[in-house]
């Protein structure tokens, strides 16, 4: 076959992302008026916000905001989260970041897959939180064997889902028929399915160790459990939120508001109480409910450095020992303001972020530079302040462990704290996974490297050519 008559790993991700945010809005029409919400606040922010425009606009990352969404999926087995690897890598997703969750009391260790290259970004940056549940950390042995042998039974990709992987890997890719069924075929797996794989027995045990287990063991697949639309202005959502008689959490996750974003901000709506039915002795249904899936809005910002990461790290862990935020959101007010005081050691302009080495950013040559050629290379600072390179932040792409832990315990009701002993282990995720997650600290410096190399090529391009 011609290797060009292949659809693009790119394109069959923009095809998925779309398909799953058209299952998921018939699914929980909340989703949909939070779309349309966020939607209308994007809006308002670019028209009130010329240079930000501008800046999405010049450096091309405007028309991907409005495609940009992340999902979370829980699993339950290895077998699982090795063929998801190969399921999202025909969609050009790939394993970023380890996440361990145990501290925060939730049973799972995590990745986020997401497309890896600028230019895929580019063209629909789509990712999904993919969290593995750790049966090692049910203290009931028995209960921790029967979750398992529930879990090795069922299958949670259609054998057509299966064949189309094993085919874009032998191939190289898939052709354009493939590849729709192949999204088609996939999206199954994300489905919600309100019939469980268990009767209310079952159901009431594995909820009673950790509610988490009950969502991950009692259906037929990891139902998609949010799609988080992006914003440009999370405060104001979050604000507007009632009016759309949706009603956020009380504590926005993740850094304080600021002039110039880091990292990410998040909050999320609780989770629906679900009709579902279990299966009874005499092969009959038994009618129930369930709590699973919520909605969640996200702002990102400039992608943090290690020097970065680790003040940011530092200064939310000072802000929580003032003030820990309650789950009922009692103190969120005392919260908010612990944390925009501890957040006051965080340069806030673009500038001193750069020069302190807090952040990545992507490089680009001025109007003045696009004009000039040099005799040979010069140093970045010197260029910067001549005048003939600018640089934009490079936007985060990926999560943060102290935000997802409140993001998944503001869903696990009240009651829903329970300690783990912390135990980090991501070899043993990576065994399960089959390959090693990639580094997200090495992916930015790359993009950003590439960016200044592109600069000093251009500025002395004329005069190597000669
Ligand atoms: C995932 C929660 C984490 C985020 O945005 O940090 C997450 C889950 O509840 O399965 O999605
Ligand atoms: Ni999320």
């Amino acid at each position: 076959m011609k290797e060009n008559s292949f659809v693009s790993a790119d394109d069959i991700r923009s095809a998925f992302s779309a398909a799953m945010s058209a299952m998921y809005r018939d699914e929980v029409p909340a989703y949909g008026t939070l779309m349309e919400l966020v939607a209308k606040v994007n809006a308002d922010t670019l028209s009130a916000d010329a240079v930000l425009k501008e800046r999405l606009k010049v450096t091309d990352t405007l028309d991907r905001i409005s495609e940009e969404r992340h999902g979370a999926i829980r699993l339950g087995t290895s077998a699982e989260l090795s063929m998801m690897r190969r399921v999202f890598a025909v969609m050009g997703m790939y394993p970023v970041g380890y996440y361990d969750l145990s501290t925060a009391g939730v049973p799972v260790h995590s990745t986020a897959f997401r497309p890896v290259g600028e230019a895929s970004l580019k063209r629909n940056p789509f990712r999904v939180f993919t969290s593995l549940l750790r049966l090692d950390l049910i203290a009931d042995e028995r209960l921790r064997a029967e979750a398992a042998a529930i879990l090795k039974e069922r299958r949670i990709f259609t054998p057509t889902a299966v064949e189309l992987t094993e085919k874009a890997e032998r191939d190289g890719g898939l052709d354009k028929a493939d590849a729709e069924r192949f999204v088609a075929q996939v999206l199954e797996t994300f489905r919600w399915h309100d019939r469980a794989n268990v009767g209310a027995d079952m159901y009431k045990r594995l909820h009673d160790a950790h509610r988490l287990i009950a969502d991950v063991v009692s259906f037929k697949g990891p139902h998609i459990n949010h799609l988080t639309p992006r914003t440009l202005d999370i405060d104001r959502v979050q604000a507007l939120m009632p009016e759309y008689s949706i009603a956020p959490k009380a504590v926005v996750e993740g850094p304080p508001t600021r002039h110039c974003p880091i990292l990410l901000r998040q909050t999320s709506f609780k989770a629906l109480e679900e009709a579902v039915s279990f299966r009874d002795a005499d092969g009959g249904w038994k009618a129930g409910s369930h709590t699973a899936r919520f909605g969640e809005i996200e702002q990102r910002g400039i992608a943090l450095t290690p020097k970065g990461r680790g003040l940011y790290d530092r200064l939310l862990d000072e802000s929580r020992r003032i003030v820990r935020p309650a789950a009922d959101g009692s103190n969120a007010r005392d919260y908010e303001v612990a944390l925009a005081s501890a957040f006051k050691g965080f340069p806030d302009n673009w500038a001193e972020i750069r020069e302190a080495g807090l952040g990545y950013f992507s490089y680009s040559l001025t109007e003045k530079g696009r004009r000039t050629t040099l005799p040979g290379r010069r140093d970045l600072d010197g260029l910067i302040a001549d005048g003939l390179v600018q640089f934009d932040p490079i936007v985060y792409e990926d999560f943060l462990p102290v935000s997802a832990a409140g993001i998944f315990q503001s869903n696990l009701g009240d009651g829903g704290q329970q300690e783990f002993v912390a135990s980090p282990n991501q070899k043993r995720f990576e065994t399960d996974l089959g390959a090693a997650v990639l580094d997200e600290f090495a992916h930015y410096a790359g993009i950003e490297k590439a960016s200044i190399e592109a600069c000093l090529k251009a500025l002395t391009a004329a005069v190597a050519a000669e």
